[in-house]
């Protein structure tokens, strides 16, 4: 099968991050496309990056359907575009906070997430009360590290341990979801170093990808998911126009 997982900020060495720790975990007959989006913003650290993120997404979806993808993986954690990606692909569309979040449910009692900058607390915030049930996500803080300095600034691993750790205690959590999928590839380490389960949404939304498009699960085409209807867009959104 084939499972496109679309970086949705137009950072390309974030891209490849995203890439090899999704091909790390996927099945021997799986083949992980990993996609740049040709628009869009170079982090998503604001309700206007995720806005604007949104446009470029849609359009690797399209071109996913045009190459015949078998299911998406959204790689940011504020799962930009998720239900507009649902209307337009046929196969499997999973966002990396729906996944990181609900595998949390699985594993531990409360989790907290651990992620970039305070101003993306209420996007997490937003998306644990959509996907879990209350009082499942015990919190959320911020190590205060810009998404694309992840990648740069050397304290960064030990800001997101400390601030893990002191989470825990502070949250009564049991769980450590990392919330930013510029994060991946950190889970192991971090879960031997604080002894709890530490879930990455880039491995676990490409697996859930992999497990639906293997049972034959498609997003379902009634009503609310199915094809929205042909009208015209005008302007810079033109080329977004559904047949
Ligand atoms: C993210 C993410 O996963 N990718 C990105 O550009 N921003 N999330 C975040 N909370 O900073």
């Amino acid at each position: 099968m084939r499972i496109q997982v679309i970086n949705p900020n137009t950072t390309v060495s974030m891209t490849a991050l995203i890439a090899a720790n999704a091909r790390a975990v996927a099945g021997p007959g799986t083949v992980v496309e990993a996609v740049t989006p040709a628009t869009g913003p170079a982090s998503i650290e604001s309700h206007y990056d995720e806005a604007l993120a949104v446009p470029g997404v849609l359009a690797a979806i399209a071109e996913g359907e045009r190459s015949g993808a078998d299911g998406y993986v959204l790689a940011c954690f504020g799962d930009p575009g998720l239900d507009a990606a649902r209307e337009l692909a046929a196969g499997p569309v999973v966002g990396l906070a729906e996944a990181a979040m609900h595998a949390a449910t699985l594993v531990g009692r409360g989790f907290s997430v651990v992620t970039t900058l305070s101003r993306t607390r209420g996007r997490a915030h937003d998306l644990a009360g959509r996907y879990v049930a209350a009082g499942a996500c015990r919190g959320v803080h911020a190590c205060e590290v810009p998404v694309l300095e992840l990648e740069t600034d050397p304290s960064a691993r030990k800001r997101v341990v400390d601030l893990a750790r002191q989470a825990l205690d502070r949250d009564g959590s049991d769980t450590i979801v990392l919330g930013c999928a510029g994060l991946a590839g950190l889970a192991a380490g971090v879960s031997a170093e604080l002894g709890v389960p530490v879930v990455d949404g880039v491995t676990v939304a490409t697996l859930m990808v992999q497990s639906l498009v293997t049972l034959g699960l498609r997003t379902s085409a009634r009503d609310e998911y199915a094809r929205p209807p042909a009208k015209h867009y005008t302007g810079i959104l033109n080329a977004f126009t559904l047949a």
